[in-house]
């Protein structure tokens, strides 16, 4: 069950001095750090994160959206210009690549006893505003889904982290060389022993 997954802060949570606190939420639950790099964010690395062929991806931010706006009792054909699952998913992506690319970020690889369901149990739901509390999004953030479309740009929520161990699996390697991801021991693992 030891399983690594990408971690990456995004740029609000470096402009807003929150790396810190990221960090250690991940390292007291017993997390291992394993490779780290502040990173600037070019267009082929921001395109190959959030591919445009995941179509489960895409289409899954459309159907977010549309609940949402739903449960906000918001028209979403009249304020998205489209109720098509996978044209909203798209045009979220063109923001998300645009966030993504804001600033600098924080990468991480993360390794550890199901640490990609840990790492997501950490960070919260996608949408800061129904994240609970004691989660990085719960606690650091507020951004909601119809706040973000209405001012056409992704949602704030300060982290991005691997959804499957799949998901890492093919996001680590576009982020990091095998030869930067280390290997050594934490005093828990003898403790857990
Ligand atoms: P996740 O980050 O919790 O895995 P995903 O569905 O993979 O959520 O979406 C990726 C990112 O896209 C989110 O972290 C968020 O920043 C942004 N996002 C998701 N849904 C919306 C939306 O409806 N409007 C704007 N941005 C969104
Ligand atoms: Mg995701």
């Amino acid at each position: 069950m030891i399983e690594q997954t990408l971690v990456v802060i995004k740029h609000d949570g470096l402009a807003r001095g929150l790396v810190g606190d990221i960090v250690s939420r991940f390292e007291r639950v017993g997390l291992k750090l394993v490779a780290t790099r502040l990173v600037k964010v070019e267009s082929d690395l921001a395109e190959k994160h959030y591919p445009l062929e995941r179509r489960e991806f895409i289409e899954g931010m459309g159907k977010k959206t549309i609940e949402n706006y739903q449960a906000l009792g918001k028209d979403v054909k009249k304020e998205m210009g489209t109720e098509d699952p996978h044209e909203i998913g798209k045009e979220i992506r063109k923001w998300l690549i645009d966030y993504i690319q804001s600033g600098p970020v924080f990468a991480m690889v993360w390794e550890g006893p199901h640490a990609v369901e840990l790492v997501r149990k950490i960070c919260g739901h996608t949408l800061p505003l129904l994240s609970p509390v004691g989660t990085i999004r719960g606690d650091l953030a507020h951004d909601s889904s119809y706040l973000a479309n209405t001012g056409k740009r992704a949602i704030k929520n300060l982290v991005h982290a691997s959804g499957s161990v799949d998901e890492a699996e093919y996001e680590i390697p576009l982020w990091f060389n095998i030869d930067d991801i280390y290997s050594y021991e934490r005093v828990e693992e003898k403790v857990m022993r």
